[in-house]
């Protein structure tokens, strides 16, 4: 089979190309000397690389005419389709006048796609001395070069050399069919500073993993470094799309959010699906909904991210069979129109509005009782505070789990204190809810600011940050930013969780922020009861028992 630069061609030229495409290799490994020769005459004649792709059999699949960087994916071209190709590909090349026999750059990158077990490349002459220069290589492991010279030497030996041994299966090529965990290569643009960069990557990776997946390679560049349209540089991208390979990633997340050109033109040079960060904070989302009303919202915010982005992103918005951004309520409503999409989010819209009166309805009946919220960036503690402080009967604590955003449905426990002086036992409210993140998506906002709004209509809120965290002043900036963009009105008191396992330096800081800061472990069980008490002398009403 003959493909590639062909037109233009001469008649008998393409049949003598088509004749040395059905030359027989040995079954073995290595090439047929005289084919390589006559193949030599060929790209010296055209002014042109030529390669063939050689089976185990000993048959020629492919021949292309031209450099192999344009052959798009190579092994999808091969006649029979890929699963008829065995392990044991061949592939060599004639470069053509080049001296430089290593594969480098995208050309590189195709060859390792097509998982060959190895890679003869020659020039189209011999050199001075009558000695053939020739040189075979072999995919590598190392990051920095995909092929490893393995044998040089004269083309004649060369073409008697067996197969090389078997790969080591870290070699990259094909995204791994159905993974338990996807694979996750993360891509991300960070901060000069270092110990903020990595605190970004280190969320990223925790969002990864939130969403089920496994981060298997990073690949990073300092931001600023390059344009902003273009985000990452034309090298650090083929330097991501080895990688990919090399740790056989079935997905690329980046850190930034994308426009759908952006986003297609890196699926197009890294040849694997793409989610930026929203996506993947709505799919921990979808994944997370439990209840009627969080599936809703989360459905809402999916269709308003995805709206905007429904034109021409192809590859992933079309991906099908589940992986992280494609899960959730939203899904099915992505292959329709947009005028479709529009009316659901109009009819999302009105039930998210009829939910807020129900809850509106629930809370008048609540009326009287002293409401607090906990609020925090995620995985600060919130939801293990409210356990700790609620005391729970068996099965009826909220889910702590060291995962970002494992609540995500607001829950409301009463909590009870004997009076002082023998009367009736005074009670208050404690609302745990959804955690706040950075760049938390606009979408998710609106989707679910209903909720946010009922939660921060307490009378006070507590503000939970992770004093173990070293970021966890940026944090509370964060939180800080996020209530006042909800006009959140209600008193704030900082709660410094976690200091069971956080320095003394940041016990000093967050003194020195805030002086009334109330420290507490909520696991270790450390300073609740100071809480308690400061909660219930914060309540300065004391609501009836039993509303
Ligand atoms: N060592 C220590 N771990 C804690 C403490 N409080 C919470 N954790 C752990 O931190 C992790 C997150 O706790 P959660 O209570 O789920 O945090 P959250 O703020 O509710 O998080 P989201 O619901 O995801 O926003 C869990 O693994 C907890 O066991 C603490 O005081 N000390
Ligand atoms: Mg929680």
């Amino acid at each position: 089979m003959l493909l590639g630069r062909t037109a233009g061609l001469r008649p008998s030229q393409l049949r003598r190309l088509e004749r040395l495409s059905h030359r027989r290799h040995p079954e073995q490994g290595g090439a047929d000397l005289l084919a390589l020769q006559r193949l030599a005459a060929e790209s010296e004649e055209l002014e042109l690389p030529l390669s063939l792709v050689v089976d185990g059999r000993g048959l020629c699949r492919l021949l292309w005419v031209g450099p192999l960087e344009q052959s798009g994916r190579l092994l999808e071209r091969l006649p029979g389709g890929p699963r008829r190709q065995g392990s044991d590909l061949r592939l060599i090349t004639c470069v053509g006048g080049r001296r430089q026999l290593e594969p480098a750059g995208s050309e590189a990158v195709v060859g390792l796609d097509l998982e060959p077990q190895q890679w003869l490349r020659y020039p189209h002459a011999p050199g001075a001395g009558g000695q053939w220069p020739a040189a075979c290589f072999v995919p590598s492991t190392a990051r920095e070069c995909p092929w490893q010279l393995w044998q040089p030497g004269d083309l004649a030996d060369l073409c008697e050399l067996m197969a090389p041994p078997p790969r080591t299966p870290a070699g990259g090529g094909q995204p791994r069919p159905s993974p338990a965990a996807e694979r996750v290569l993360l891509l991300a643009l960070t901060p000069a500073d270092p110990e903020e960069a990595r605190r970004q990557i280190a969320e990223l990776e925790g969002l990864v993993r939130s969403a089920g997946g496994q981060p298997v390679g990073l690949v990073q560049q300092r931001h600023g470094s390059h344009t902003a349209q273009a985000l990452w540089g034309e090298g650090k991208l083929r330097e991501a799309a080895l990688e990919a390979r090399r740790v056989e990633a079935s997905l690329v997340v980046t850190d930034r959010e994308l426009t759908p050109a952006q986003a297609r033109n890196l699926e197009r040079v890294l040849d694997r699906p793409v989610s930026d960060r929203s996506e993947l904070i709505l799919d921990i989302f979808a994944q997370r909904a439990a209840s009627g009303a969080g599936r809703l919202q989360v459905e809402l915010a999916q269709l308003r991210y995805r709206l905007p982005r429904l034109v021409g992103r192809g590859l992933s918005l079309s991906r099908q069979g589940g992986g992280i951004g494609t899960r959730g309520p939203g899904e099915t409503q992505l292959e329709k129109d947009r005028r479709a999409i529009a009316r659901r989010i109009d009819k999302l819209q009105r039930d998210v509005q009829k939910l807020g009166q129900h809850r509106a309805r629930l809370r008048s009946g609540r009326a009287g009782q002293r409401r607090f919220a906990l609020v925090g960036y995620t995985n600060a503690g919130k939801s293990s505070l409210l356990n700790a402080l609620c005391k729970p009967q068996a099965g009826r604590g909220v889910l702590a789990a060291n995962q970002l955003f494992a609540t995500l449905d607001p829950t409301t426990r009463r909590l009870v204190s004997p009076s002082p002086d023998g009367g009736p036992p005074q009670t208050l409210l404690l609302t745990d809810t959804v955690g706040f993140i950075r760049d938390l998506p606009p979408p998710l906002v609106e989707a679910f600011r209903s909720t946010l709004e009922e939660t921060l209509e307490a009378d006070r809120l507590l503000l939970v940050v992770d004093l173990a965290d070293p970021g966890w002043r940026e944090q509370l900036r964060t939180v800080h930013a996020i209530l006042d963009g909800l006009d959140s009105g209600a008193p704030r008191h900082l709660i410094a969780n976690q200091i069971d396992r956080c320095s003394a330096e940041a016990l000093e800081q967050a003194r020195a922020l805030d002086p009334e800061v109330l420290f507490v472990s909520a696991t270790a069980g450390l300073g609740l009861e100071r809480l308690r008490h400061w909660l219930f002398s914060h309540s300065d009403a004391p609501a009836p028992t039993g509303g």
